[in-house]
């Protein structure tokens, strides 16, 4: 079961449930924050609440694959663990040129995960809107992620596809720079859909998948599994939650393992595509922000 947010013939924003068989139904929620509060109300899982609520109604007419698919959730923040898999400690060392042991290499080992603050519900963008790169950057990627929906007090609600957009060159200049390499306006995607977490078989065991392209070709593919993460959700889970606050509705992104080689960047009227089967495409068209000017 996915839950998805797409907007109306009067240009509304409207919740619905997929089913497994593709069937969509429309839900009275208005976000996937209150669906959440009202299982909580009821000592319900959402997947229940959401079983009762379209089993005496029918599925609309329309395809969800006509559907415009919007935000399935608007998070106050999202997080995200970094690290978390060999190929990004790889890529970090390569892009911060680093000798002998580096940080990149102590976090990866260490109990402690890397975990830093990626996005604010105004800076996220969901599928179809474009994600932006930064005028100060010349080598810039995607990072394809799986994203955890949580709830305030850490349970996996859901599971959703995310973008840590990313700056290598300011990163790799400067780690102290990462707030700048990882947080700007539109450099979060997440969507297109939230699959609720009891009816994931094995979230150990998601194909990964991303391609980019340009000017109609595919300039980049690249696969991965979450079987290859070093860490453990829950683990991710209970550092983000240690003397923090944590709201309904936070999505924990939980690193990448895709990383194109160190020839590619990003560039304006790209198109990158993130798929995790069974919860979706995210697709973005990538822009320029011209409008953003730069304080000399
Ligand atoms: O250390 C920087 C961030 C790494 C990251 O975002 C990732 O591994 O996904
Ligand atoms: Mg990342």
């Amino acid at each position: 079961m996915k839950i998805i947010c797409f907007q109306s013939a009067e240009s509304l924003e409207q919740m619905a449930a997929v089913t497994d068989s593709g069937e969509v139904y429309l839900l009275h929620q208005k976000s996937f924050q209150e669906l959440m509060k009202e299982a909580e109300n009821k000592n319900e899982t959402c997947l229940s609440l959401v079983q009762q609520t379209i089993k005496d109604s029918l599925p609309i007419e329309e395809k969800l694959e006509n559907l415009s698919l919007g935000l399935p959730i608007k998070p106050d923040e999202v997080w995200a663990a970094g690290v978390t898999y060999m190929r990004s400690r790889e890529a970090r060392n390569l892009e911060s040129k680093a000798t002998g042991e580096s940080f990149y290499d102590k976090v990866y080992e260490a109990d402690r995960p890397e975990i830093f603050l990626k996005s604010t519900f105004h800076r996220t963008v969901g599928p179809g809107t474009p994600v932006y790169i930064r005028t100060d950057s010349k080598w810039q990627i995607p990072e394809p992620e799986l994203g955890l929906v949580l709830n305030r007090t850490g349970d996996i609600i859901g599971y959703t596809v995310g973008n840590d957009m990313s700056s290598r060159d300011i990163e790799g200049e400067n780690p102290l720079y990462l707030p700048q390499a990882k947080i700007w306006k539109h450099s979060c995607s997440i969507g297109p859909s939230i699959r609720l977490a009891e009816t994931v078989e094995d979230p150990y065991n998601l194909l990964i998948s991303c391609r980019i392209y340009r000017e109609g070709t595919k300039v980049f593919e690249d696969h991965a599994n979450t079987s290859q993460l070093k860490r453990k959700y829950d683990e991710l889970v209970s550092y983000l939650l240690r003397d923090n606050v944590v709201f309904d509705g936070t999505v924990l992104l939980t690193g990448t393992c895709i990383v194109p080689d160190e020839d590619f960047t990003l560039l304006d009227g790209d198109v990158v595509e993130i798929e995790i089967p069974g919860i979706g495409v995210l697709r973005n068209p990538v822009q320029i922000q011209s409008s953003i000017k730069l304080v000399k």
